[in-house]
């Protein structure tokens, strides 16, 4: 079969492919059902079909005059892979079918594949969201991002505290992946510079003395959806220069000489597993400048063998995003490249460079944004530090012409900090360098005008502008929700998957008896997957019937799981002390990664078990209450947990949560919000209308405000339901014979300069969970609440943020 054939007819000979890749390819010859071969086999039956249409999209894009984007991230989060390919090929009931040949099911063998962990959370899953909606869209987008031996850690929960493992998700090969060494780039560190009149007399400055290390590309395809795209996901991997460096190995330093081949190897070893802070470590600054580096030649060298030394259309024809301040290197690096490669003059590369540069930011925690020291900047990176510091003179002079004499001012937007240890603000040297900077929910990007970035905004007004996220309504609603998705189809059609807002056709359905019946056997099927799953990862039992009140995300202390663990407390109470009046029984599931250093999140976790402990053990709770913590929660944890879900908690303190968006999955697989105006929420609740979501807590500006005189004490001592909560954790009644552990946790909610605002929150909190439990008794109403919130979860569709980034910021179009 020949690849063109194969790219217009992806269903045709499947089967004779998965026998002859699971016989030639694998050597295997019993035909025994091995899931794992068999998984393989699919793999790579499927691979074929993807290459013959990669093959044909990458011509359809050489053939046109089209700007062609580059999202640069540290992170992709892609999770499965083959459930993904056999949605968007269209390829599953020919796999299923396939696979009875060999007396097997699909799910099984799909559970074979790792997940690709190479993400913390959020920023690392809209990455792969806007992965499939550009290539569904047919948009010229190639991701670049680096190829981690070790993903995210492993969590397993030991005497309820977490344990971490390495994720050695290469461990049987990645059979997606092809490695391109032709396309392999040399990436510099340390060195020094020096000043060299080129040809034409003209002063330039050359990096020399530099230690090198390779950066090898491995392509991923990224199928759209039935539409014939293939797009790239290319991932660096660290190489050694040599594999050793002979002239010390024959000195006899064989172990120098190897020491030499890991240290370049390291660069791209492991995942830094922080989700909310940065420490400042050289090897992540080698990473970032690594992936900027490399993705920038390669961009640079496919214009060149294109155009020559032609760059007048470089900036027409290419854009960058940068995904976070990790990236953000990418401005003088891209400076450094047409400077000092190119021998281009500073007015044209800086007018390359902010043309095509474009920065996301994803956090208004002080502690996330990155500075680098200006010593290991200059140490790793000397060429950059130097172009910096010339980036921030002629900016400065800018700040100093708008706003003359106003020295205070050009400090605070100085690029380098200074007081105390000087450091390169790497945030502000993406907004220098970028013709536009997106926040990723409206809250979040009026926050960051008002706050976080105001002398900025106030400067260059235009740049800033709002993106609220989405995700891909493929993976989170077609693939892990089979049922609703057949559901839907056979009510409103199936043009909804391209086009998500045609849900709204469910609205006048959300009152329909016949439909909400069968709306509500689709969740109390999704719920019954969700128990099997908590009875074996928790050995955890629970019955149907329950409300399933659900927290899954990092744990961190501004989402305040925490106030989640003492809403259940409080239930425990009201339960033993026979307060039943208007409870519904439920089931509380919370389930997220703790950054290995972040003591105060892993206590949070110890306590989340420990009061499950307490809870599931004791007979008086049984009809009422179940806790369970979800171990290693990830992508494909997800697919199963978000569908079975009634009641999505999203309680972060208001104006902390960037924008979220596991509450936009909860949402379009039916679930109600609990929630605090924050992120994401507003847009949610506002789509939605207020009846339908459970609204608390203060709001932003309200936080701001109780803030200057906090007192939670005070609010403790006159709420008796909060009272009896901080007692039962100070007697220690939650410890397990672990004296004193949960200390840190009762001083946090008591001090008054606790920046989450846990006990201002409270009261509000079980309110509204008072009413969550009221509507949920009413089945009628929650299934009305429930359909409302897949109705308008349209503009949730990471296909609708990506037509902004395409209109508003790249100014591209589908190919
Ligand atoms: O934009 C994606 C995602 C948001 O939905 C989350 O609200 C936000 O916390 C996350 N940001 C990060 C960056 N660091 N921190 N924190 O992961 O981005």
């Amino acid at each position: 079969m020949n690849a063109d054939f194969l790219a217009h007819h992806p269903q045709s000979g499947m089967s004779e492919d998965l026998q002859r890749h699971y016989s030639l390819t694998l050597g295997r010859d019993d035909p025994g059902c091995a899931h794992f071969y068999l998984y393989q086999a699919l793999v790579l039956t499927v691979r074929d079909r993807l290459v013959a249409q990669w093959r044909a999209t990458r011509e359809r894009y050489a053939g046109e005059d089209v700007k062609c984007i580059n999202y640069l991230s540290l992170e992709f989060l892609m999770g499965r892979s083959l459930n993904n390919a056999l949605l968007n090929l269209d390829l599953e009931s020919a796999a299923r079918s396939t696979l009875y040949e060999w007396a097997c099911e699909l799910e099984a063998v799909e559970q074979e594949e790792l997940d690709a962990g190479l993400g913390n959370g959020g920023l690392g899953r809209l990455a792969a969201c806007f992965l499939d909606s550009c290539a569904s869209m047919s948009l010229p987008v190639v991701g670049y991002g680096l190829r981690y031996e070790y993903g995210m850690f492993h969590q397993r929960i030991e005497n309820g505290y977490q344990v971490e493992s390495p994720d050695r998700w290469l461990r049987h090969g990645n059979p997606w992946e092809f490695e391109c060494p032709e396309n392999t780039r040399i990436i510099r560190f340390g060195g020094r510079t020096e000043f060299y009149n080129d040809s034409t007399g003209a002063q330039r400055v050359r990096w020399c003395d530099t230690h090198e290390v390779l950066a090898v590309p491995y392509d991923l395809p990224i199928p759209g959806y039935r539409n014939g795209t293939v797009n790239t996901l290319r991932l660096w991997s660290a190489a050694a220069t040599d594999e050793f460096d002979l002239e010390e190995f024959n000195a006899g330093d064989y172990t120098d000489a190897v020491a030499a081949k890991n240290e370049a190897e390291k660069i791209t070893m492991v995942l830094y597993p922080n989700d909310a802070s940065e420490q400042g470590k050289e090897l992540r600054l080698r990473q970032q400048y690594f992936l900027a580096s490399a993705s920038l030649q390669d961009v640079l060298e496919r214009w060149q063998s294109k155009y020559g030394d032609d760059f007048s259309r470089f900036a027409e024809l290419n854009g960058f995003q940068l995904n976070d301040t990790h990236p953000t290197v990418a401005v003088p690096e891209l400076m450094r490249l047409l400077l000092d490669e190119h021998g281009m003059g500073w007015d044209e590369a800086w007018d390359i460079t902010t043309r095509t540069m474009a920065y996301t930011n994803h956090t208004l925690l002080p502690e996330a944004l990155e500075v680098w020291s200006v010593r290991l900047f200059g140490e790793l990176l000397p060429r950059l530090l130097e172009i910096i510091y010339e980036i921030n003179a002629r900016f400065l002079a800018e700040v100093a012409d708008c706003w003359p004499g106003d020295c205070e001012r050009q400090r605070r937007m100085s690029i380098i900090q200074e007081g105390g240890e000087p450091a390169v603000r790497m945030a502000y040297l993406g907004i220098v360098g970028s013709h536009s900077v997106n926040g990723v929910a409206a809250l979040h990007t009026e926050l960051l005008k008002q706050g976080l970035f105001r002398d900025f905004h106030e400067l260059t007004p235009a740049k800033f502008n709002n993106k609220t996220n989405g995700v891909t309504p493929r993976r989170w609603l077609a693939h892990c929700n089979p049922r609703l998705q057949a559901l839907l189809d056979e009510s409103i059609g199936s043009d909804w998957i391209r086009d998500l807002n045609q849900l709204e056709k469910l609205a006048p359905l959300a009152t329909d008896v016949a439909f909400t019946e069968k709306f509500a056997e689709v969740k109390r099927a999704n719920k019954r997957d969700l128990v099997e799953l908590v009875q074996r990862e928790c050995g955890i039992e629970f019955g149907l019937d329950m409300m399933f009140d659900v927290q899954v995300k990092r744990i961190h202390e501004y989402k305040r799981q925490l106030l989640n663990v003492m809403h259940v407390i409080h239930l425990y109470d009201r339960v033993l002390r026979g307060d039943t009046v208007g409870l519904h029984p439920r089931c509380v599931l919370i389930g997220g990664k703790a950054a290995p250093g972040y003591a105060m999140a892993k206590r949070i976790i110890k306590l989340i078990n420990n009061v499950a402990t307490v809870v599931n053990r004791d007979p008086r709770l049984r009809d009422w209450l179940r806790v369970a913590f979800i171990p290693d929660y990830r992508v494909s944890v997800m697919e199963v947990i978000c569908p079975g879900t009634d009641l999505s908690e999203q309680i972060s303190t208001a104006g902390k949560e960037a924008s979220g968006t596991g509450n936009m999955k909860f949402m379009m697989n039916g679930a109600v919000t609990i929630g605090t105006l924050d992120g994401a929420n507003i847009e949610i609740r506002d789509a939605v209308g207020e009846d339908n979501f459970f609204l608390f807590g203060l709001t932003a500006s309200e936080v701001d405000v109780t803030r200057q005189n906090y007192a939670p004490a005070a609010i403790i001592e006159q709420d008796e339901a909060l009272s009896r909560v901080m007692q039962l954790l100070d007697s220690g009644h939650f410890n397990l014979l672990e004296g004193g552990i949960f200390e840190p946790i009762c001083q946090a909610i008591r001090s008054p300069t606790d920046p989450w605002m846990t006990a201002a929150d409270f009261r509000s909190y079980i309110e509204a969970q008072r009413q969550a439990d009221a509507s949920f008794a009413d089945s009628a109403c929650w299934g009305r609440m429930s359909i409302l919130n897949t109705a308008y979860s349209g503009r949730f569709s990471s296909d609708r943020t990506i037509a902004q980034y395409r209109d508003d910021i790249w100014h591209t179009r589908g190919v």
